[in-house]
């Protein structure tokens, strides 16, 4: 199998498997169909098997077992040659070496610095900022009304200001940021040709090789320098481990929050109620924003780990060299979790809080305060601002991009009121 995304289903796949849709038709049936399928499911990635799990329980434990490693070589389906860079899913495992790769003492010691970077007490500092940019993006969304009065509240607002963030906080000067906006989206669609999509993350390399380079010559306040200056453990990072750092935070700190301030938006507008009592005060943003992270999380599926040892989950075995996908969507629905209205979204839920979007574990979201604050800013800023904000459009006409891991809507068309 040179090619397994075109390859035909294998005669022995189980009739357990889920095919997850690279088009993403029906993102609530598909959850529906994952969690029916066990807690441990078959999963079918573009031809390649793997497992998954469904159930908060059950992955809060996997994501404590240090036998998973995040290590592309323990798969066995690389190390036989079956899996090989023409997978369009390649590069969301295979991103080069950095906290997201690594696992164990290596992995405290790239990621300390990006830790204690971005504490709820360190991003105090930034607030100011942040409120700004949000201010500037609220002008121009009011700039940006059609003659009809529809604006794209995604490419104005929800996507910008996250970019501007994490820009910021990296030192990726403006003029790069609509650059590499259109690369991450290309990056992320299954209609992305593989030969594009390799190439372009062979330019986003050089981008950040050269950024590194400009900054170990020219040390600024910002978190690429102190990567660079950091040595954690006695050992500083290497470039490529710099490299890798600054990659992984830059497509998560602008991929994922772009889905978070979007879909709590959504959640609201299409729950007029809820939305109600937010304005009035009654329940907090907070609250919007963990039950949106539960509900309608930025990350569907999170790629991949992999088995170092036969691990037993149940009635099922993941074989040594076998890979296991997190998907967060299902576990944020999990009855056991929840209750059996997980499906309903729900700002006064009391297990609101209680999700495991940002994972678990020793990899559990860097970024996670940081995604709180930007949201925490960005959501009452813009209701304050257009009170009378609502879609443009019938909500069952916003349809998904075609991209597998990340819930990514194409456009959300809004009336500013
Ligand atoms: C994108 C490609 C790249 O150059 C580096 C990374 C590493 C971090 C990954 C990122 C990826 C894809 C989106 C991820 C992010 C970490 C968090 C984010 C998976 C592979 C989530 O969706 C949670």
């Amino acid at each position: 199998m040179n090619c397994p995304h075109t390859a035909a289903a294998p005669a022995d796949r189980s009739a357990g498997t889920v095919v997850i849709d690279p088009m993403v038709q029906d993102l609530d049936g598909e959850t529906a169909r994952l969690r029916d399928a066990g807690v441990l499911a078959r999963i079918d990635l573009l031809g390649v098997p793997a497992w998954t799990v469904t159930r908060h329980a059950e992955a809060r434990q996997l994501l404590l077992d240090p036998r998973l490693v995040k290590d592309i070589d323990a798969w066995g389906l690389w190390q036989s040659g079956v899996v090989t860079r023409a997978w369009p899913l390649i590069g969301m495992i295979d991103a080069g070496r950095s906290m997201f790769t690594v696992d164990g003492a290596e992995h405290r010691r790239l990621r300390t610095k990006t830790s204690q970077a971005l504490t709820p007490r360190r991003l105090e500092a930034i607030r100011p900022e942040i409120e700004k940019f949000t201010q500037e993006l609220l002008d121009a969304l009011d700039a940006a009304q059609g003659d009809d009065g529809v604006v794209d509240l995604k490419a104005v607002f929800a996507q910008p200001l996250p970019m501007r963030v994490v820009g910021m906080l990296m030192g990726v000067d403006e003029s790069q940021h609509a650059i590499l906006t259109r690369q991450y989206k290309a990056f992320f669609s299954m209609l992305t040709p593989q030969d594009e999509r390799l190439a372009l993350l062979a330019e986003l390399d050089v981008f950040y090789t050269d950024l590194v380079r400009e900054k170990t010559a020219r040390p600024t306040d910002d978190l690429t320098s102190a990567l660079i200056l950091a040595e954690e453990g006695g050992e500083p990072l290497t470039e490529e481990e710099v490299v890798g750092n600054l990659k992984a935070m830059v497509a998560a700190g602008h991929e994922t929050t772009i889905g978070l301030v979007l879909n709590a938006v959504r959640a609201l507008l299409s729950h007029p109620d809820q939305l109600r009592k937010v304005l009035a005060g009654e329940v907090g943003w907070d609250a919007v924003i963990e039950e949106t992270l539960r509900w309608d999380t930025p990350t569907t599926h999170l790629l991949m780990r992999f088995a170092t040892e036969d691990i037993t989950v149940g009635d099922e075995v993941i074989r040594k060299g076998e890979g296991l996908v997190v998907s967060y969507r299902a576990i944020g629905r999990d009855i056991e979790q929840h209750g059996a209205d997980a499906d309903a979204f729900d700002i006064t839920r009391p297990t609101r809080n209680r999700h495991m979007t940002f994972g678990h574990g020793p990899h559990i979201c860097p970024g996670a305060a940081l995604s709180r604050v930007e949201a925490g800013i960005a959501l009452p800023a813009l209701f304050t601002r257009f009170p009378g904000l609502r879609l443009a459009v019938p909500d069952e006409e916003i349809t998904k991009l075609p991209v597998m891991t990340q819930n990514d809507m194409a456009a959300f068309p809004v009336l500013l009121g």
